[in-house]
């Protein structure tokens, strides 16, 4: 695999390389736009190729890079977080659940198609994640281990993970939560996907260190806190055309935030506290296995500071 892991070039090289990769892996993977009769595969294009960070796979990349493993051991694993993620902005934004007109800039899937199509698109995108690592035949993980690797997605993203905390989430709009309620609906709704895209990447690359599985895990934990934190500030300051979103979506819902709870300045210092646990905890994952671990911390680095 190529090493590009330089802070310079990060933004332009790593993260450009690798969304294009993942851009082609999910391409790939989708049913033709006109191979359905119905507007159903052409609404999972919409739903996967239109933008999108592709933070999640991104950190699979990130993880195989660390490990020293070539990038095509975690490109099923990377697409899998993918798929997941975009399933659940496309049901997110629902009528019944966020009613939003605009995602990336563009119309929400309901809004471009239809609700039946969008909810409809959403649940086919869950079952291709899983399809798509049973059907994996470049990472080394034995058929057992595939079997491991289904059964974490399947926890991260369904009752006691990704969907819990999407109940939670809209069962607290216009309560007022305490810090540690907010961290579990955060940990379950977008932490756990978070999460999962390391230790599954390194599970993908047939890793088996525990020591630095469990730093590996510890890393993702915190930072997928702080994407959500800083997830929470970029609603309150950043303008809807940058956001690609509608901002202030979340006071309008009168949902629980960092800054709805600590103020702007406390979920900013919020933030930077968990920037520096995940420094420290970097420290010891370069100490077990050295330079090639700073990738992680340019990346950690990258998601808390984005614009959007
Ligand atoms: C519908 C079961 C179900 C779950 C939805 C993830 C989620 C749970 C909802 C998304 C709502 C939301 C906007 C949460 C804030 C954090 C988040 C996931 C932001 C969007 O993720 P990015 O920034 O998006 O990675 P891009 O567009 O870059 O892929």
């Amino acid at each position: 695999m190529t090493v590009i892991n330089t802070n310079q070039d990060f933004q332009t090289s790593f993260i450009k390389v690798y969304q294009k990769r993942c851009e082609e892996k999910l391409r790939s993977l989708l049913p033709a736009k006109n191979s359905t009769k119905s507007q159903l595969a052409e609404a999972l294009a919409y739903a996967v190729l239109s933008g999108g960070k592709r933070i999640r796979p991104l950190l699979c990349y990130a993880t195989a890079e660390a490990l020293s493993a070539p990038a095509d051991h975690v490109d099923a694993v990377a697409c899998a977080v993918e798929l997941i993620h975009a399933y659940s902005l496309v049901h997110d934004d629902l009528p019944a659940m966020d009613n939003d007109d605009l995602r990336r800039g563009q119309p929400t899937c309901h809004k471009a198609y239809n609700e039946a199509t969008a909810i409809l698109a959403g649940d086919a995108l869950q079952a291709l994640a899983f399809e798509v690592i049973a059907d994996d035949t470049l990472s080394p993980a034995s058929h057992q281990q595939k079997l491991a690797l289904i059964l974490e997605l399947a926890q991260a993203c369904g009752v006691f993970g990704m969907v819990e905390g999407q109940c939670l989430d809209i069962a607290a709009e216009g309560q007022q939560l305490k810090l540690a309620d907010l961290e579990h609906i955060h940990q379950l709704k977008t932490g756990a996907l978070i999460t999962s895209s390391v230790t599954l990447a390194a599970k993908a690359c047939d890793y088996r260190d525990p020591h630095v599985i469990a730093l590996l895990s510890r890393y993702a934990t915190l930072l997928g806190l702080a994407f959500q934190v800083k997830d929470d500030i970029l609603d309150v300051t950043t303008e809807t055309d940058t956001l690609g979103k509608t901002q202030g979506a979340d006071a309008a819902l009168e949902k629980a935030t960092y800054p709805a709870l600590l103020g702007l300045e406390g979920a900013e210092q919020k933030l930077q506290a968990l920037h520096q646990d995940i420094q420290h905890i970097l420290q010891s994952l370069t100490t077990s296995l050295g330079s090639s671990a700073s990738i992680l911390g340019d990346l950690a680095n990258y998601i808390i500071q984005r614009h959007y």
